[in-house]
């Protein structure tokens, strides 16, 4: 029996559902190069850029969790150019979604004026929900700027764009943003970046395990699976169909991605699990997942996709 696990985003057309989570093996051009060349994931997202290069904050700044991940990188990245560059010079071999993230409004608006007005024919994500920049809120949860801001973007941006949300936790707030995003041709959505300013604790050192934000970090990997699906749902069941969703959090196996794609998620993607076990963490889940729909009799992510059941 074959499987096929291709899938789309608009016309964009990928050979499997599996992408990086963006930052995680998506900096340098070595790790852009690696995941380029990767035959098992479906696409490449670049870390969020800045106009200018960022060292990010200071170390240490991820730590390993029993069940995921903290992090407080604070936007490492090699500049807006470096990646513009990459994706519409290099040997492009599959779909890119090149993930910018301004300090401001203002510079948003001008990274996507640069994006509009470039050769770059692939996706684009706005990321409004990085947790970890000192002073800088997570623009998603302020619902009447997010709106003003897109207001503003569609004025003059045609190329295809999507938005990186944080997660919510209210039902009233899954409301809101969806009315909010439904009033614009956005390609996709990326739920969920990391859950904001969580905490760990060192009981040995009696000390926190990140030095930027007094230890306060974004919290991904296996915890964060429910709120992920959750997220994924909840849009899924709000948004209109025109707008795909990239699930992400929590993947760790091909049986938790089959559980975003029941959710409603068109493509998933993996961060914490990529960045602690490797590349091969594409071929793994692939063929789990291939695995699973084997079993169950299911020839493409359309026979399952969204169908939830409830009890
Ligand atoms: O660089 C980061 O600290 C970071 C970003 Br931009 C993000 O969107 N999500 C995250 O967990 N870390």
């Amino acid at each position: 029996m074959t499987v096929d696990l291709s899938s789309k985003i608009q016309n964009t057309q990928f050979k499997n559902l599996f992408l990086n989570a963006s930052g995680i093996h998506c900096q340098s051009k070595k790790e852009l190069e690696e995941l380029m060349n990767d035959h098992y994931s479906g696409g490449l997202v670049t870390k969020s850029a800045t106009p200018n290069s960022r060292f990010g904050n200071p170390l240490p700044r991820y730590h390993s969790l029993p069940a995921g991940s903290i992090n407080s990188m604070g936007l490492p990245n090699e500049g807006f150019q470096f990646y513009l560059d990459y994706v519409t010079h290099s040997n492009i071999q599959k779909p890119t979604i090149l993930s910018i993230a301004g300090m401001s409004k203002e510079e948003d608006l001008e990274l996507l004026h640069q994006i509009q007005d470039s050769k770059y024919q692939g996706l684009t994500e706005l990321n409004l929900s990085c947790p970890n920049v000192i002073g800088k809120p997570q623009m998603a949860y302020d619902f009447a700027s997010s709106n003003q801001m897109l207001k503003e973007i569609f004025a003059f941006f045609k190329k295809p764009l999507g938005i990186k949300l944080p997660p919510y936790f209210d039902l009233v707030h899954f409301d809101k943003i969806a009315k909010i995003l439904n009033q614009y041709p956005l390609s996709h959505v990326n739920t969920i970046n990391s859950i904001g300013n969580g905490m760990w604790v060192d009981v040995e050192k009696e000390s926190v395990v990140l030095k930027p934000k007094g230890g306060f970090g974004g919290i991904g990997g296996a915890i964060a699976l429910p709120t992920a699906l959750a997220n994924v749902r909840a849009l899924r069941q709000r948004l209109n169909a025109s707008i795909n969703i990239i699930g992400t959090g929590g993947v760790t196996s091909g049986k938790d991605a089959f559980a975003h794609v029941l959710c409603g998620a068109n493509m998933v993607s993996i961060g914490t699990q990529l960045y602690e076990e490797g590349l091969g963490a594409f071929q793994r889940i692939n063929n789990e997942l291939i695995e699973i729909m084997k079993a169950k009799g299911y020839h493409s992510l359309d026979d399952f996709r969204g169908k939830l059941k409830e009890q």
